[in-house]
């Protein structure tokens, strides 16, 4: 049986869930990181040297690194479908997963820390505007992007959805005032609405 360390809380823990969720597994979630505690004992550092969640241990197979995961769950349950085979849709999907790593989160990083982690009292307002602007500017690539298309990467669900909507679903639910982005809003909705996703896409963000 799959089993995914990490609490739900963490953004890279719900695209792990997301995709279990969507490829309908039957698997086991324990809480670890944050207040739970567990990534910096000597087990869990054992697989996963980083004491970070998620990690996943599939029958013996230990795994971390959130978007190696979806990758792997994917082309392991579903491959030619949720993992195509065409290396052009692949490399698209690749793509925008690595965007969704380096560009899209680490931009909200500050901002998500700011308004929902540190004591209101401690926030600093200036390092809040450098992440909002920086997250509106990739947000603004990604409404312009979604212009005519229904997916993130070519015409069918794909891990790009998933890691994107996880990072969408944080960004869309900031207590802070964003520019409008219909086409990212339009796309948000729609995944919402997918049975696979709506349960991690209703996780409130804390
Ligand atoms: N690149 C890693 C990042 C993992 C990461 O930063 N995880 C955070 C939660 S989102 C974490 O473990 N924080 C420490 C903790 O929760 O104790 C991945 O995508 O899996």
């Amino acid at each position: 049986m799959l089993r995914i360390w990490g609490r739900i809380s963490s953004v890279n823990v719900q695209k792990v869930v997301l995709t279990a969720d969507e490829l309908g597994l039957d698997y086991e979630r324990k809480d670890a990181g944050g207040a739970f505690g567990i990534v910096a004992t000597p087990e869990y550092r054992r697989m996963n040297p980083n004491s970070l969640v998620p990690v996943i241990e599939d029958d013996g197979f230990v795994l971390w690194e959130s978007n190696a995961i979806v990758r792997y769950l994917a082309a392991k349950h579903s491959p030619g479908a949720l993992w195509p085979d065409d290396l052009k849709r692949r490399a698209d999907i690749d793509r925008w997963m690595d965007w969704q790593a380096t560009t899209f989160t680490p931009a909200m990083r500050d901002a998500f820390w700011q308004l929902v982690r540190v004591d209101p009292d401690k926030r600093d307002a200036a390092v809040i505007e450098v992440s909002r602007a920086a997250s509106e500017k990739a947000a603004a690539l990604l409404d312009a992007h979604l212009e005519g298309r229904d997916f993130v990467a070519g015409d069918a669900f794909s891990p790009a959805d998933i890691v994107l909507g996880c990072a969408a679903h944080r960004w869309l639910n900031l207590p802070l005032a964003r520019e409008p982005r219909p086409q990212m809003a339009r796309w948000y909705a729609a995944l919402k609405a997918r049975p696979g996703s709506a349960r991690v896409l209703s996780t409130p963000v804390t």
